[in-house]
């Protein structure tokens, strides 16, 4: 595996592995670790052989959030301006994870806290290790849910467990998290990086236009009226129908053979 220290990149196959790689930290995120996430998240949008990418962290935790050591106010000075870290940080990811028109699919190994699960909620499919736990840690430091949370906790779950959650901070098994749609699924521990992998590796080599615009279209369902949307599914049809990948699913089925696509 490639090593960029705060963040581990390992691209096979077309899936692009990013390992958050912090873990005496509970890979909670410094300046460093955001910066490298970002660079290869802005890979993936880039290079055309990245056809899906796969988040996980090392060690026994998912991300902690905000490396809270990172600005100890016991050190005195100025009040930190906390949107400007927003701003800076993790709202560029954010925007970066949900407007890649490819798969990007989350394998939680262990507590995901703060941000770290909020990252993990904006990626488009979310497996999670049966023993890992999600905490909107924020009310707890005297904070709102960010990194999308309070966006997407509430359009998931509706205002009252949003509510519940973003302010009591108690842990959300993940057995629970599933039941409530929050992720896809919860598989067992040491099943979970098999079969995230395997997931992976199957969208890697699948329509990578088709699912793209899939992304588009299921992200922009709740904003639109069903006149707009259907507009958008006739334009985004017409797109997908242009691929080389459609022409190859059609020709396989009929040929009765797997479909080889190329994600064009
Ligand atoms: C940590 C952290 C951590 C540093 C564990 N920082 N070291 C945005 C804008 C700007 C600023 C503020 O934040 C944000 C967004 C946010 O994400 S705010 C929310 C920040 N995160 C939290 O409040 C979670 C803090 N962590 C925890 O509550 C616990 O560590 C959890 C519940 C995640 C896990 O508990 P345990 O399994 O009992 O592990 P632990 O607490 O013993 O942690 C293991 C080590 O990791 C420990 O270090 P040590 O040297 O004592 O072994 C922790 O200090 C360190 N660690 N989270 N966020």
């Amino acid at each position: 595996m490639e090593k960029s220290e705060t963040v581990l990149s390992d691209l096979q196959d077309g899936v692009l592995t990013l390992t958050l790689n912090r873990p005496d930290k509970l890979n909670s995120f410094n300046e460093d670790m955001h910066l490298a996430l970002r660079a290869q998240i802005e890979r993936a949008h880039s290079e055309e052989s990245v056809r899906a990418l796969l988040l996980t962290g090392a060690g026994r935790g998912f991300c902690a959030g905000q490396d809270l050591g990172d600005r100890d106010p016991r050190k005195g000075g100025e009040k930190p301006d906390l949107g400007a870290t927003l701003e800076r940080f993790y709202n560029p990811t954010l925007r970066l994870i949900r407007s890649l028109e490819k798969p990007v699919i989350c394998a939680v190994n262990g507590v995901a806290a703060g941000a770290g699960a909020n990252i993990a909620f904006a990626c488009d499919i979310v497996l999670a290790a049966r023993s890992a736990k999600f905490i909107q840690a924020f009310s707890k430091i005297g904070l709102i849910p960010d990194a999308g949370g309070s966006w997407s906790l509430t359009r998931i779950l509706g205002e009252p467990r949003a509510k519940a959650l973003a302010m009591l901070a108690e842990p959300l098994p993940a057995e629970q998290a599933a039941d409530w749609g929050l992720i896809w699924k919860t598989v067992d521990d040491e099943a979970l990086m098999p079969e995230a992998t395997s997931i992976a590796a199957r969208l890697a080599a699948g329509p990578t236009v088709g699912l793209g615009l899939t992304k588009r279209l299921i992200q922009s369902a709740s904003a639109n009226s069903l006149e707009a949307h259907l507009d958008m599914e006739r334009d985004c049809q017409r797109q997908a129908g242009q691929t080389d990948d459609y022409a190859e699913g059609v020709t396989a089925f009929l040929e009765k053979r797997p479909a080889n696509f190329r994600g064009r």
